[in-house]
């Protein structure tokens, strides 16, 4: 039996997805894309998860699209028409980005090697990145002309600015990971040998807070940045309605009355 493409463990409440094609640097294919869509959306599904990791297996975090996928093989015969790469991306790197930035629990993504292209891009879809010191990041489209996509437009700007996502889409060099957490592209660059570690602690106590509020916060950010101030204002105040009838709120606000630590369901 072939190795599963995507693997999925569970410690406790932490589901963890590992892409699984190493001797590809774990470059996306549509049966791969088709997995991880799966094993995110049971994920979401199960309301006994409150954090899912996203990370990659081997030397590398994920090279992007794999370029010698048969979903973007070049037809052989003469005339034939060139692939229709806007295709593949309506049809798995968007339901991939807005699949991440919907899950209704905190992701991380654990960047343990490169992260290229769409691998790159996949990874800032998500919550927290969490990277090992030796990995880095390759906004690689530029060298194979393309724009950057699953997201990347979109994101780069409002991660590290105009000038440097411009730099970054436009020059395609390395980032590290320690420049990369300078300039605000990531949460955390950390030691290789810690990187287990950090991202357990880190899912770990993203599991004992309020995940609904947590998603709802995600959203509510992510919406902000499309609004006038006032409509960003007044999304607050419907958000704070709803959770504010919730269990997690009630909870939050007895614990703390009581002087004890809250439990928090909410899902
Ligand atoms: O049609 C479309 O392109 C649609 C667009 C989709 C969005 C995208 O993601 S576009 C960007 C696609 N990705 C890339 O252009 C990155 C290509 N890879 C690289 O530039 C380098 O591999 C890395 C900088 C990521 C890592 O370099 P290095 O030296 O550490 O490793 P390597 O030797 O290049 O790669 C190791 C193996 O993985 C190698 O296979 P081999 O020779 O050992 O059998 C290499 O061919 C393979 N590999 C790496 N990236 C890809 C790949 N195979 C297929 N597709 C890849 N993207």
């Amino acid at each position: 039996m072939s190795e599963p493409l995507v693997l999925v463990t569970r410690h406790g409440a932490v589901c963890t997805l590992t892409l699984n094609r190493p001797q590809s640097l774990n470059a996306f294919t549509t049966a791969m894309h088709a997995d991880l869509r799966t094993a995110l959306s049971a994920a979401a599904a199960d309301r006994q998860v409150r954090c899912v990791v996203l990370t990659g297996a081997g030397r590398g975090f994920c090279a992007g699209q794999d370029l010698s996928d048969a979903a973007i093989a070049r037809d052989a015969t003469p005339d034939a028409p060139p692939p229709d790469i806007g295709r593949l991306i309506a049809e798995h790197y968007k339901p991939l980005a807005l699949r991440l930035r919907s899950m209704p629990v905190p992701v991380i993504a654990a960047v343990n090697g490169v992260a290229a292209g769409a691998g790159a891009n996949a990874a800032l879809n998500c919550d927290f990145v969490v990277a090992a010191r030796s990995a880095s990041f390759i906004q690689a489209f530029a060298k194979i002309g393309l724009v950057p996509d699953c997201g990347g437009t979109w994101l780069l700007p409002r991660l590290v600015g105009r000038a440097r996502a411009l730099g970054l889409a436009m020059l395609g060099d390395k980032l590290s990971a320690e420049e990369a957490q300078r300039i605000g592209l990531i949460w955390q660059c950390v030691d290789d040998a810690a990187l287990h570690a950090s991202v357990d602690a880190l899912a770990q106590r993203l599991c004992t807070m309020p995940v609904q509020a947590l998603a709802a916060t995600r959203r509510a950010l992510d919406d902000a940045m499309l609004m006038p101030y006032d409509a960003a204002i007044d999304a607050e105040a419907a958000l704070q309605s709803r959770l504010g009838r919730e269990h997690d709120h009630l909870e939050g606000v007895a614990a703390f009355m009581a002087k004890r630590s809250p439990v928090f369901s909410d899902r």
